[in-house]
């Protein structure tokens, strides 16, 4: 369970340690992650590789899955147990490697003693399927707490009678082939059982993919990155901050802190997801060891981009290749946070291992072929501002976090595009006392293409087809997007998941 007041390394710490880190290098040590105060953990487990779920069934309907939502017992830190929230008992969940063209029918159970909802992130899905916030899935012991929980608006008798602790969700994959993630969305709660684990990799397939001679199998690894802060007893210890933002000074990368991987001399796609609560990222390479990005949130560019760092945003997913043929055997690569402080600044590491290998991947010059859509199209703009109100509350910093100055209404509709619409949607940003704080906007159903960035083109990370993208102090970013696929309730909201919880939100209809 949760332990608040437990010892535990927590983001301040980790900032007070970079502070004794460039203390130390005056001194004369030149690591700043010598002086984390568990020297032992860095770089000595393995990457973990989450395990691909496999259905219980495949009929004419598709593949279906059983999930279940429970406590259990994971190891975290060497010796000591964690407690944590599971998909399937796993930290984090098993992979649904689903292919286009055949749906997902997954089956969740709830045994956890809250509320969930399980949003599958990227997905092109029917409104009934897509983890609207009071869409609860019940708990087992379903009392008077749980039903506070899920907030106004929620019929918790139709609720217990239709879907009690149950509920089958229905991903079509009716979509191009991208690393999408599956986690929870739950009102008011999505930070902390996200927090606890219950967060996976969702990838999809397709023979446009399939084609390509992109390195796959153990050379496809999936990497999913987020901090989390635990007790002296190994307890995952969550903290909304003031609901500035739930973080850790552990760097935790498929659930390992700072895990190592060895890697031939060869290509390998890396599928970089920021599944962290409040943190971005910028990665980078050791060595100046460039990435080839080959896909964002909505799978392949139409051709690869070179870059030497990597924005990675809340939700973002970035895939690239990285070449260590160049390498020397027993060169070691670290990844690079570079907006991390102290034991954030790491990542995981790369070892690279044995003589030079036949790699037969390419990368392509031409990945796809990307619809732009045209601002001339475009039948409507509309503005939403990301920005905080004063509350009065016990806590600091006393506020509530709005989209448009309001907060999240669940039975209030905030846009209502039409099916088959393209739409100009602007995000911009109130100006707030919280300058270091990233908002980004996420955006169900539909996936859109950056226009600009502060009037300036997208940056070169943020082509083709996205559906998160950063928005830092001062920034505006200006999207455009087609709401077709299904109507019915959505959602736009920031993905900072305590912001999101409270209450930085707003339901679209697609009508
Ligand atoms: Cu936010």
């Amino acid at each position: 369970m949760i332990h608040p007041h437990d010892p535990a390394i927590s983001r301040r710490d980790a900032l007070i340690l970079s502070v004794l880190g460039a203390a130390a290098t005056v001194g004369g040590c030149v690591s700043t992650g010598a002086t984390f105060a568990s020297p032992g953990l860095r770089f000595r487990r393995d990457l973990p590789i989450p395990p691909v779920l496999a259905p219980s069934r495949i009929d004419a309907s598709g593949a279906h899955y059983e999930i279940e939502q429970r406590e259990a017992k994971v190891t975290i830190l060497p010796g000591l147990e964690t407690t944590a929230w599971t998909y399937n008992g796993i930290f984090p969940g098993p992979t649904i490697r689903a292919k286009r063209g055949i749906p997902t029918i997954v089956r969740c159970t709830n045994k956890l003693d809250t509320i969930t909802v399980v949003h599958l992130h990227g997905g092109r899905v029917p409104s009934e399927s897509d983890g609207f916030p009071t869409d609860v899935i019940l708990p087992k012991n379903f009392d008077g707490l749980a039903a506070s929980l899920c907030g106004p608006g929620t019929d918790l008798s139709k609720l217990q009678a239709t879907v009690g602790n149950t509920r089958t969700y229905i991903y079509p994959n009716d979509q191009r082939a991208a690393t999408l993630w599956y986690h929870d969305h739950c009102m008011g709660g999505a930070g902390r059982n996200t927090y606890m684990g219950l967060v996976g990799f969702y990838i999809i397939d397709d023979d446009e993919d399939g084609r390509l001679p992109l390195p796959r199998g153990d050379h496809d690894i999936p990497v999913m990155i987020f901090t989390r802060r635990l007790s002296s007893s190994g307890e995952l210890v969550y903290e909304h901050d003031g609901h500035m933002g739930a973080g850790g000074g552990m760097m935790l990368v498929n659930g390992a802190p700072w895990p190592r991987l060895a890697v031939e001399r060869r290509k390998y796609r890396l599928r970089f997801l920021n599944a962290d609560n409040s943190e971005p990222l910028e990665l980078a390479l050791e060595g100046d060891l460039p990435f080839t990005q080959i896909a964002t949130d909505g799978g392949l560019l139409d051709a690869p981009v070179t870059l030497r760092t990597l924005p990675l945003a809340m939700a973002e997913r970035a895939e690239v290749i990285v070449d260590f043929a160049a390498c020397q055997e027993g060169q070691s690569i670290v990844l690079r946070n570079l907006r991390g402080n102290g034991p954030l600044s790491e990542v995981m590491r790369f070892d690279v291992f044995g003589g030079p290998v036949r790699d037969r991947s390419e990368i392509p010059r031409t990945l796809s072929r990307i619809e732009r859509l045209r601002q001339e199209d475009a039948v409507r703009t509309r503005e939403f501002v990301f920005g905080a109100k004063p509350y009065l509350a016990l806590r600091f910093p006393p506020i509530y976090w709005t989209v448009n100055g309001k907060r999240f209404d669940a039975e209030r509709v905030d846009a209502a595009p039409r099916h088959g619409d393209i739409e100009i949607w602007k995000f911009s940003r109130q100006k707030t006392i919280f300058p270091t704080i990233c908002h980004p906007p996420h955006v169900h159903l539909v996936n859109f293409q950056v226009l600009e960035r502060d009037g300036k083109p997208p940056l070169p990370h943020e082509g083709g087809w996205k559906d998160t993208a950063a928005l830092e102090f001062d920034q505006s970013v200006t999207v455009i997007m087609r709401f077709d696929g299904y109507r019915g309730r959505y959602l736009l909201h920031c993905h900072n998941l305590e912001h999101e919880d409270h209450d930085m939100m707003a339901r679209f209809d697609v009508v």
